[in-house]
């Protein structure tokens, strides 16, 4: 199993290849907010651990073990976003809080969320009541 560290490069070279059909290191830097040479050293611990291939003068490429995994991760952000937008949190803060929650969750939890999101998107009366009880409760102080 990749470490949460690792999880963050997987995705950000997933969604790297899939947008540019490339991922070079300095935009993984960028993206995670990281030094280069971090990069470089997680690279090649990835490569060691058979998530992707580098070759000097090709870049990187996800194996499919690599590709799997990436694909799950974006699954995982993009469901926890869907499940912070429908219980109703400020949008501003929702991609930091999943940055933060997404590796503390089994997958278990996961899919069971995933259960959840459905439940609410296949009906919009359901939004709609659980607004009625954040508005009911919006002033209670706890
Ligand atoms: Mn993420």
């Amino acid at each position: 199993m990749p470490t949460p560290s690792m999880e963050d490069y997987i995705e950000q070279i997933y969604i790297l290849i899939d947008q540019k059909g490339y991922a070079r290191a300095s935009d993984i830097a960028e993206r995670l907010e990281v030094h280069p040479s971090s990069v470089t050293k997680m690279v090649k611990k990835l490569d060691q651990e058979q998530y992707l291939l580098y070759e000097k003068y090709r870049g990187l490429i996800l194996t499919d073990k690599g590709n799997k995994i990436g694909k799950r991760l974006v699954y995982r952000h993009e469901l926890l976003e869907k499940f912070l937008e429908i219980i109703g949190t400020d949008t501003e803060s929702i991609y930091e809080e999943v940055e933060g929650i997404e590796h503390h969750l089994s997958w278990e939890s996961i899919f069971r969320i995933g259960d959840l999101v459905e439940y609410f998107e296949e009906n919009p009366q359901r939004q709609k009541d659980l607004k009625n009880v954040q508005k009911r409760n919006e002033n209670r102080e706890i």
